[in-house]
C-alpha cells in the first residue's frame, strides 16, 4: 500500500507557535507525576512518553467509589446548645469530643475519586531511541512524542477531544510499514479497599479492532459501590495486520494507526447511577470521525477558549526552544526567565480548560488527573481554600463559562445542604462543610478538627458573585440569586452571641486547620500513657468566617436591593451586619486570627485563612484599611514563604494585593522551585495537587490587572524583572476586556472593550489621552494617575501616554 498523502501531511512538523505555549522534554516521564495532562473536563489521560513501554494512564471523571448515599444525621443539632455553652466556657476539649459524638456525618468520612486504567503500548525495538522529545502544546492541547529508530521517525499524538468525547491517540512514521505495536488496556485494581466480591474489572478483546475494559467500583465505608463503567479502544490501522487477542491488540506493520477511546460510567447526577456506559460508549464510537477531522474539530474547539488571552512577559528566553522545560525550572532559581511565568499562566488556563468544562464536574484536587485508588485526601472536593481556588484564574483569565462546573456543584451541594443545614444546625437554608464528593455530601467530615467549619458553602457563594461582578450581566445574578438567598438564612440563623464582646460569631468552627494555643488546648505530653494528645481547632468566631459572612451578606444585600426581592431578609442582614465580630490587630501586629490573641502552634502554618478579606475577599484594601493592609503584611512576613503548593499560590496573591510585585515574584519563584513538579504541576506535600497551578495563575493575572475597587488598576504588582510585557484578554470586573503593552515599567498602550455602555474608571500611570476609533475622547482626571471615560458597547478604547 502506498504511503498516504494525509499520513504524510500529518508527518510534516508542526506549525511555529510561540515557544513558550510549549511544556518539553529530552527524556520519557520516570513516573506518573512526571507525565503530561490531556483532558476534555471528563476524559482525562497522563501520558508517560516512553518509547518502548508507553503507558497512557486514563480517568473518568464520575468514577468514585461508593454511590448516591446520605450521611445526615437526623436531629443531630440538638447536641449544639451544649456544644456551644461547652465551647464559651471554654471547655474545648469537651465541646470537640460531643461535636464528634452528636454531629459527624455517617459515614464519618467521604468517597475517593478513582483511576479508570492504563493503556499499555509495547513497541518492540523501540529501546534506543535518538532525537527523542516529549512536549505539550498548550495551544494545540495536543501531547507530541517523537523520536528515530535506525533512521526512521516515529510520531505519537495524543489529545483528550471535546467535541467529539473521545481520546485519540495516532502513531505514524516516515517509512511505510514501520508502525508495529502491541495495545492492552488494563485496570486498576483497588489496592486500598478492594474486596474481590464488590470491585472487579474485566479485560477483553473483541474481533475485529477492539479492547474492551468493562468494571464496577468498590463498596467504601459500607457504601455500597453503584458506579459501572466501560471503555472501548478501537484501532483504525492504514496498511499492515491487526490482531485481537483475549486481551490485547497487536499490529504490524501499518503505515500509521489511530486508536479511538470511548468511556463512561453509569453516573447520571449524584441521586442518580441509571446510565448505561455501554449504549454511551457505543453512541460516541458510532460518530467518531476520521483523525484529521477530530483533530481539526478538537484544536478549532480549544483554540477558541484558549487564545482569548495572550501574555507576554519580558523579551522572551533567547534558548526557550533549546531548553527544556525541566532545565528551566532549576535555572529559574538564579534566571529571571520571565517567559516562564507566561507559560505557567497559560499551563493554569490550559489545566481548566482540561479539567472543567460546561457540563462536568469541578475540577477536584487533582484536576481530573489520578492514577491512585488511594489518593492523598481521597482527590475529591476540599472547600476550605482548595476547591475555591482552583477557579480564581477563570473571570480574569476570560474562561468564565469554566465556572459552570462549579455552580453546578453548589446548586447540587445546596440542594443536598439544606437537611444538613436543618438537621445539623437546626437552620434554614443550606450548609457545605469542609469537604464533599461526587455524592455531594454536606456534613462534617474526617473528625471536629477538619470538618465543623460551616462555611463552605458561603466561600463558594462568593466564587459565583464575582462572575456576576465581571460579566455585569444580569442573568448571572438571576440564576445564582436563590442559593445566595438561602445561604444568607442559613449564615444569619447559625449566628450567635459571644459572652465577651456581645459579637455575632459562628460557634463552633474553626480557622481552617489551624490549631490556637488557647487555653487548656495543646499539643501535649500525657505523663499516664504516654501518648501525645493533639490539641483541637474548634473555636468560635475566627476571623476569616467573619470576613466571609460580611462578604455574603454585603453581595446579598446588594443583590436583593438591585432586585428588589425579600425586604425583610434584608432587614434581617442589616441588623446583624454590624454585630459581626470586627477584624483585630493582634500582639505582634498582626490580623488577628481568632476572637482572642491567641499564637498558633505552627506560626508558618501553610493557611493564610485571616487574610482572606484582602484576597480572595474585598474588604482589606492599601487604601480601604491600610492599618489591616499593613497588618497583613505582618501575617504574611510571620506565616513565611512556605507551606503547600496552594499556600505559595494564595500568599502570591495577597502581595499582589498589597502591590508588592517583588515579593509577589519571590513567591513565584519559591512555588516554582521548592513545590512543583517538572511537568509544571504543583505539589502539596508528595501529592500532585492543581489548586497552586490555579492560584498563581490568577496571582499573576493579580499582579497586572486589578479590578476589585470599583476601577481597573493597571500594573498594580510589577516587579521589575517583568519590566516589558503586553497582554490580550484579561478580564475586568464590569464587563471589561483590556489589553495592555508596557516597557521600562511603564505603560505604552492599553485598550478597553466593555459588553455594556458604562462608566470606566482606570488606573493608568502616565495616561495622556483616550481616543476611539481614532478619534479623542473626553474624559476626566480623578487623580494624577486615574481617569475616566464613558466606553460604549462593543468599541474599542485606547489609551495613549505618548505626548
Ligand atoms: C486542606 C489542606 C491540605 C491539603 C488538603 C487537600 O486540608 O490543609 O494541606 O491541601 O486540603
Amino acid at each position: 500500500m502506498t504511503f498516504s498523502l494525509l499520513a504524510l501531511f500529518l508527518l510534516a512538523p508542526p506549525a511555529r507557535i510561540a515557544p513558550d505555549l510549549r511544556l518539553w522534554y529530552r527524556q520519557p516521564a520516570e513516573n506518573w507525576s512526571q507525565a503530561l495532562p490531556v483532558g476534555n473536563g471528563r476524559l482525562g489521560a497522563m501520558v508517560f512518553g516512553r518509547t518502548a513501554d508507553e503507558t497512557i494512564q486514563l480517568n473518568e471523571e464520575t468514577l468514585w467509589s461508593g454511590g448516591p448515599y446520605d450521611p445526615v444525621v437526623v436531629g443531630a443539632h440538638r447536641a449544639l446548645p451544649e456544644i456551644r455553652r461547652l465551647l464559651f466556657s471554654g471547655d474545648i476539649a469537651a465541646a470537640h469530643d460531643l461535636f464528634g459524638r452528636a454531629m459527624m456525618g455517617r459515614p464519618y468520612e467521604q468517597m475517593k475519586y478513582q483511576p479508570l486504567g492504563n493503556l499499555r503500548l509495547t513497541f518492540p525495538g523501540h529501546d534506543r531511541a535518538t532525537e527523542y522529545r516529549r512536549e505539550l502544546d498548550l495551544d494545540a492541547a495536543v501531547v507530541r512524542v517523537t523520536y528515530t529508530i535506525d533512521g526512521t521517525h516515529f510520531v505519537r499524538e495524543i489529545f483528550s477531544s471535546a467535541p467529539d468525547q473521545v481520546i485519540a491517540i495516532r502513531i505514524s512514521a516516515d517509512r511505510p510499514g514501520a508502525v508495529s505495536f502491541t495495545a492492552a488496556l488494563e485496570g486498576v485494581r483497588n489496592q486500598a479497599h478492594s474486596n474481590y466480591g464488590t470491585d472487579y474489572f474485566q479485560m477483553d478483546g473483541i474481533a475485529p479492532n477492539t479492547l474492551r475494559l468493562t468494571g464496577k467500583n468498590s463498596d467504601y465505608l459500607g457504601i455500597e459501590g453503584r458506579v459501572r463503567y466501560q471503555a472501548d479502544l478501537v484501532a483504525r490501522t492504514e496498511g499492515g495486520s491487526l490482531e485481537v487477542g483475549r486481551r490485547t491488540l497487536t499490529v504490524k506493520g501499518a503505515n500509521a494507526v489511530t486508536l479511538v477511546l470511548a468511556a463512561a460510567t453509569n453516573f447520571v447526577n449524584y441521586r442518580d447511577v441509571s446510565g448505561d456506559p455501554e449504549a454511551r460508549v457505543a453512541r460516541v464510537l458510532a460518530s467518531a470521525r476520521s483523525y484529521p477531522e477530530l483533530k481539526q474539530a478538537h484544536e478549532a474547539e480549544h483554540q477558541a477558549w484558549f487564545r482569548r488571552v495572550k501574555l507576554q512577559l519580558g523579551a522572551g528566553l533567547p534558548e526557550a526552544d533549546t531548553l527544556p522545560t525541566d532545565l528551566r525550572i532549576k535555572r529559574f532559581t538564579t534566571a529571571p526567565d520571565p517567559g516562564l511565568a507566561a507559560l505557567y499562566y497559560q499551563f493554569g488556563r490550559y489545566l481548566l480548560i482540561a479539567s472543567s468544562r460546561p457540563g462536568t464536574e469541578p475540577a477536584n484536587l487533582q484536576g481530573i488527573w489520578n492514577d491512585n485508588s488511594n489518593p492523598w485526601w481521597d482527590s475529591k472536593y476540599t472547600v476550605n481554600i482548595n476547591l475555591p481556588m482552583n477557579y480564581w484564574p477563570a473571570e480574569t483569565g476570560n474562561l468564565a463559562e469554566f465556572v459552570g462546573p462549579l455552580e453546578k456543584l453548589v446548586r447540587e451541594v445546596a440542594e443536598a445542604g439544606t437537611r444538613t443545614a436543618k438537621e445539623h444546625w437546626g437552620a434554614r437554608g443550606w450548609v457545605l462543610h469542609q469537604n464533599t464528593d461526587l455524592w455531594r455530601s454536606t456534613t462534617p467530615m474526617d473528625g471536629p478538627s477538619w470538618g465543623a467549619w460551616p462555611v463552605g458553602g458561603a466561600w463558594l457563594m462568593t466564587n459565583l458573585y464575582e462572575r456576576y461582578r465581571f460579566s455585569a450581566d444580569p442573568a448571572d445574578l438571576a440564576r445564582i440569586y436563590p442559593l445566595l438567598r438561602d445561604q444568607t438564612r442559613f449564615l444569619l440563623d447559625i449566628l450567635v452571641e459571644e459572652p465577651t464582646h456581645r459579637w455575632l460569631v459562628t460557634a463552633p468552627s474553626n480557622s481552617p486547620e489551624n490549631f490556637p494555643k488557647s487555653p487548656g488546648n495543646g499539643l501535649f505530653f500525657d505523663e499516664v500513657s504516654g501518648a501525645e494528645l493533639t490539641a483541637r481547632t474548634m473555636t468560635a468566631g475566627p476571623t476569616m468566617d467573619m470576613q466571609i459572612i460580611r462578604e455574603v451578606f454585603a453581595m446579598f444585600d446588594e443583590a436583593a436591593s438591585d432586585l428588589e426581592l425579600d425586604p425583610s431578609l434584608v432587614a434581617e442582614v442589616r441588623a446583624a451586619r454590624p454585630r459581626l465580630a470586627p477584624n483585630q490587630i493582634g500582639k505582634h501586629g498582626q490580623i488577628q486570627e481568632w476572637l482572642d490573641d491567641w499564637d498558633e502552634f505552627e506560626p508558618d502554618h501553610r493557611h493564610v485563612s485571616p487574610l482572606w478579606g484582602l484576597y480572595p475577599g474585598h474588604e482589606i484594601t492599601p487604601e480601604s484599611a491600610p492599618t489591616f493592609a499593613k497588618a497583613a503584611a505582618v501575617t504574611l512576613a510571620r506565616r513565611g514563604t512556605g507551606g503547600c503548593g496552594w499556600s505559595y499560590g494564595w500568599k502570591q496573591g495577597l502581595r499582589a494585593r498589597l502591590y508588592d510585585g517583588p515579593a509577589a515574584l519571590d513567591q513565584f519563584r519559591a512555588l516554582l522551585t521548592r513545590s512543583s513538579l517538572p511537568n509544571l504541576f504543583s505539589v502539596c506535600g508528595k501529592a500532585l495537587q492543581v489548586d497552586a497551578n490555579f492560584g498563581a495563575s490568577a496571582a499573576i493575572a493579580e499582579m497586572l490587572l486589578q479590578s476589585h475597587q470599583n476601577d481597573i488598576h493597571l500594573l498594580p504588582a510589577l516587579p521589575p524583572e517583568w519590566a516589558s510585557g503586553s497582554v490580550s484578554g484579561l478580564r475586568a470586573r464590569g464587563g471589561f476586556t483590556v489589553d495592555l503593552e508596557w516597557a521600562d515599567g511603564r505603560l505604552t498602550d492599553v485598550q478597553l472593550r466593555a459588553s455594556h455602555r458604562r462608566r470606566a474608571v482606570v488606573q493608568a500611570k502616565g495616561a495622556k489621552t483616550v481616543t476611539a476609533g481614532g478619534r479623542p475622547i473626553r474624559f476626566e482626571r480623578l487623580g494624577s494617575d486615574t481617569i475616566a471615560f464613558t466606553v460604549e458597547a462593543g468599541l474599542a478604547f485606547r489609551i495613549g501616554f505618548a505626548d
